[in-house]
């Protein structure tokens, strides 16, 4: 055998003991259970466990999980009268299988549409495209599923309606009907809204409109979900907090759903989650292709901790935070707004290894 070099030695030192650290850690899910639901987003390969380092972090640290684009209606509803429930169907077999509950993504969504709705002409034809399209895939799922985000993303960032082929056709009261519809189809499934940036003051007005709407036609809301897709140094906490209150006034469920947090510099002045703004790749907008800088992982671990440290204030409130996937390979933020780049955003690292903030989050809650 031969000696180890120093510097071997010392990787192997340090390895050993961040595994040691970590599998002598309580989980994300143990160490907030008193507080509120710790998820993840799966994508196919994870659900159909071809990712082996990810189930082992998904069964340890979860206990929510939601399909990244599972049941989106491209997967699940590719042309009329044709569903492709296999993705799904094996989501809620992991699901019962690892005894953690599924929250379902999305019924109602302008993107990732199938081609024969966005070719849809007419009013009437829309209109029952949304009944069959609810009603069926909502009643298949009802009471195996825990939630469903009924719509996702129908607001502008002034708070308005979106101009989608919903709101263009049906006009603005199809948010009404598509939870109306929902209701009907699946009364054992809770019915949440879902959208980024609606912790900002004009597009969270437009979200309690929204939600006041439903409520006033007598129609089931039970919950809404912040996305929470934010940037390193610039979390709006203060608008965090002043969501949670205002929403929870309205009598539902607050929840954190799409979390995760981009290192790298934005092309654009605006905060975005839309999947439809994209940019070229260069150097400058891609600086750490070979791994983060001490000084950016640490501004990293601290945004995290205060974000924690707010929903743990209002855990009284805070019913779920689900992060964006399990680990920053995976991250959709590696491809979006600009193709093929290095992102850091989630609490385990591209060898699935926990990061300082993962044990940071852990330790504030002793
Ligand atoms: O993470 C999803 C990614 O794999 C898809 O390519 C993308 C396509 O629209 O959608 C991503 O998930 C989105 C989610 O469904 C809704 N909010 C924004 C998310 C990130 O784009």
């Amino acid at each position: 055998m031969t000696i180890p070099t120093k510097p071997i030695f010392f990787v192997l030192l340090i390895s050993f003991s961040v595994i040691k650290n970590y599998a002598q850690t309580i989980s994300l899910k143990d160490a907030y259970k008193n507080s509120f639901m710790i998820g993840t987003a799966l994508n196919a390969s994870q659900i159909e466990e071809r990712d082996s380092n990810a189930a082992k972090i998904i069964t340890h640290e979860f206990n929510a999980i939601t399909p990244e684009n599972s049941m989106k209606c491209e997967v699940i509803h590719p042309s009329w009268n044709t569903y492709h429930f296999e993705q799904a169907d094996k989501l809620i077999a992991y699901g019962n299988k690892n005894k953690i509950p599924i929250m379902g993504h999305t019924l109602v969504w302008h993107s990732q549409l199938s081609g024969f709705v966005k070719n849809i002409q007419s009013a009437d034809s829309l209109s029952l495209f949304l009944d069959q399209h609810i009603s069926t895939i909502a009643a298949r799922y009802d009471g195996k599923i825990f939630s469903w985000d009924v719509v996702n993303e129908a607001l502008n960032e002034d708070g308005s309606m979106r101009n989608s082929i919903f709101l263009q056709k049906l006009g603005p009261n199809y948010v009404v009907d598509a939870f109306r519809i929902a209701q009907k189809a699946a009364p054992k499934t809770e019915l949440y809204y879902n959208d980024y940036n609606i912790e900002q003051p004009q597009k969270r007005a437009g979200a309690i409109n929204l939600i006041k709407k439903i409520q006033a036609a007598g129609v089931r809301i039970d919950g809404v979900g912040i996305q929470g897709h934010w940037q390193l140094g610039h979390v709006p906490f203060k608008d965090i907090e002043e969501s949670i209150e205002a929403f929870s006034k309205l009598g539902i469920k607050v929840m954190f759903t799409e979390l995760d947090l981009t290192v790298l510099p934005n092309p654009w002045d605006v905060t975005t989650a839309d999947v439809n703004m994209k940019a070229e790749n260069n150097a400058y907008f891609n600086p750490y292709p070979t791994g983060l800088p001490d000084s950016v992982e640490q501004m990293f671990t601290k945004d995290y901790v205060q974000l924690f440290a707010l929903f743990q204030k209002h855990k009284k409130d805070v019913f779920r935070v689900t992060f964006w996937g399990v680990h920053d390979k995976q991250s959709w933020l590696n491809n979006w707004p600009i193709f093929g780049r290095t992102n850091y955003p989630l609490l385990f690292d591209r060898n699935y290894q926990p990061k300082e903030a993962y044990y940071k989050l852990i330790s504030i809650t002793k």
